[in-house]
């Protein structure tokens, strides 16, 4: 079933961390899009069958904090 998953990310501070979550964020397994804001620090995540934790591990392995809010 289709997921929509909401993000609270930390430490991103330019367009080049934008870039770098969201690479990372797609390579999740199942994950389909990734919109992720540096004006709100947060994302939307759209998939199937993803593994939360695998994208919040993604993300702290970029070097950031993330949390689904
Ligand atoms: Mo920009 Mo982000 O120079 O970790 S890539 S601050």
């Amino acid at each position: 079933m289709p997921q929509t998953i909401e993000l609270k990310i930390s430490g991103m501070t330019c367009d080049h961390c934008v870039r770098s979550v969201t690479n990372a964020v797609q390579d999740v397994p199942g994950v389909s899009e990734a919109k992720v804001s540096l004006d709100t620090n947060s994302a939307v995540v759209k998939g199937e069958a993803v593994d939360i934790q695998k994208i919040l591990d993604a993300i702290e392995e970029e070097g950031y904090e993330a949390t689904v809010r």
